[in-house]
């Protein structure tokens, strides 16, 4: 049996999820169920990033204590992810105990690899990114993607020396983001450095007192940690991740950072990074200060989880940026999932119960069309799986669905039930299949809906479905 051990990154404990983050973690959780169907041991990781000046103000600005204030945005992420039925089989939180320790045994192994040194640093440090800005990056003096002003920050730190990494060992997809990480290695990379003097909210720092962890290599040992490093099993049987997935704009700490600092534990490297593109709305950056935040729970609520899974999903191509437009989501709805997949299985189950009572004969061989447009389906779906190219798949069963649709509307199953005649019987067996096929296929996309058209089937094959008992899988938003 494989292991495949999947992540999402672990979102900032600074605010409610947005569809963003629900995205990420959507994303990975397709990939974690349709893992398991293939029969890999999966361990699925997510989690919050609770530390660091950022939630430290936000904190502040609240009056909370950091400590409260992370412990209920952590309440929101898990209402969250339930309502998308995420199937997470862990949740790390960066403020945990556990967390902690690994940490500080991590730390101090780096620490005796000698890659730590002291030193100095002085630059224009964006809270909002926690990370260093350039002058020339700014626009009017401003971080272009915080739109706020970077702080003249000058402090002792302990660096990292980065000369350790070695590129190409780890597999950076898609294409384009492997060759920006090639881009910024080649370009003049600074030193990373593994801790801050002035962020006080941090683990702190075992060899100066006045140093707490910078945030990021806090945030990024969570993905050890979560495994019970460094002799927990779970940290024997998992490590290396098998996939990161991440967004484009922490492509940097992923594909860099993170690898130097396993190099310099003396650790395996991730075996695979996979980095998805970011949406807009309406045009713009999500931000408060716009207004055009999307909840994640009010698309679940309105749509439903498997649906809201779909939306996220068949938007745009992971590998590209995209903008998304909150007054589609219903149009998307209606066409894909209550006319397109719900109303085709509608009607093959109902015409199985009118016309056979669920019985189809078993001798009937299913039309070489339909067959060949399944095989070629199965085909490109499986290989966009394995590449883990959501949207690719979802457009694989979607154009069988098309291809099914074509085929009722030609062959007139209710006409050759009127005419009594014999090829009834080769039109829905070849129904039956197609249907059979496009809910395995989107099993790991819509988890419930998938259920539900399971156990209706197994209903109407034993003949129990009553008059008028219709599936009902996405009603008309
Ligand atoms: O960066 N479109 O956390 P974060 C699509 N704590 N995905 C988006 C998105 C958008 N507009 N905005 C966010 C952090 N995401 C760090 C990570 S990991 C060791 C530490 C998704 O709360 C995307 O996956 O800003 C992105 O990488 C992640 O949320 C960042 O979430």
């Amino acid at each position: 049996m494989n292991k495949f051990y999947i992540t999402t990154p672990i979102y900032y404990a600074s605010g409610k999820p947005h569809i963003g983050h629900a995205f990420a973690v959507v994303y990975a959780d397709v990939i974690s169920r349709w893992k398991r169907t293939q029969g890999d041991k999966v361990l699925f990781s997510t989690g919050l990033d609770e530390h660091g000046s950022k939630i430290e103000e936000k904190a502040k600005k609240e009056n909370k204590e950091p400590q409260k204030f992370v412990d209920e945005i952590s309440q929101s992420y898990l209402q969250a992810w339930k309502a998308l039925n995420i199937s997470n089989d862990e949740f790390i939180r960066t403020t945990s105990e556990k967390h902690r320790s690994g940490v500080l045994e991590f730390v101090k192994k780096i620490h005796e690899s000698g890659d730590v040194y002291e030193g100095y640093y002085e630059g224009l440090y964006c809270v909002g990114c926690e990370d260093f800005v350039l002058e020339r990056n700014l626009v009017n003096g401003l971080c272009p993607d915080h739109l706020l002003p970077p702080q003249k920050i000058k402090e002792k730190n302990f660096f990292f020396n980065l000369e350790k990494i070695e590129s190409g060992e780890i597999k950076i997809t898609p294409e384009s983001r492997r060759n920006e990480a090639l881009a910024i290695i080649k370009s003049d990379l600074p030193d990373f450095s593994v801790t801050r003097e002035n962020t006080k909210w941090g683990i702190p720092f075992p060899y100066d007192a006045n140093q707490t962890i910078y945030v990021w290599a806090d945030a990024l040992i969570n993905y050890i940690t979560v495994l019970d490093y460094p002799d927990g099993e779970k940290f024997k049987t998992f490590w290396p991740a098998d996939l990161h997935v991440i967004g484009a704009e922490i492509n940097k700490f992923h594909t860099i950072f993170w690898p130097a600092m396993l190099l310099a534990a003396g650790l395996p490297l991730p075996k695979e990074i996979f980095i998805h593109g970011l949406f807009t709305v309406n045009g713009q950056k999500m931000s408060k200060t716009v207004g055009n935040i999307i909840d994640p729970m009010d698309l679940a609520d309105k749509f439903g989880a498997d649906a809201t899974r779909y939306l996220l999903l068949s938007q745009f191509p992971a590998s590209e940026h995209g903008d998304v437009k909150a007054e589609e989501f219903a149009n998307k709805y209606n066409s894909d999932l209550a006319n397109g997949v719900g109303n085709l299985l509608e009607r093959t189950f109902t015409m199985l119960a009118d016309f056979r009572n669920g019985k189809v004969d078993k001798n009937s061989p299913v039309d070489v069309k339909i067959k060949n447009a399944a095989e070629e389906a199965e085909k490109n779906y499986a290989k966009h799986m394995e590449n883990y190219r959501l949207f690719e798949a979802l457009a694989d069963v979607f154009s069988f669905i098309k291809a099914l649709d074509v085929y009722i509307n030609e062959e007139k199953p209710w006409s050759l039930n009127k005419n009594n005649d014999p090829k009834l019987d080769e039109v829905l067996a070849a129904l039956l299949f197609g249907a059979e096929k496009i809910i395995s296929w989107l099993e790991p996309f819509l988890p419930q809906k998938t259920e539900e058209a399971k156990s209706y089937l197994e209903k109407l094959k034993r003949g129990e479905i009553k008059k008028g008992e219709r599936l009902g899988l996405f009603r008309r938003a």
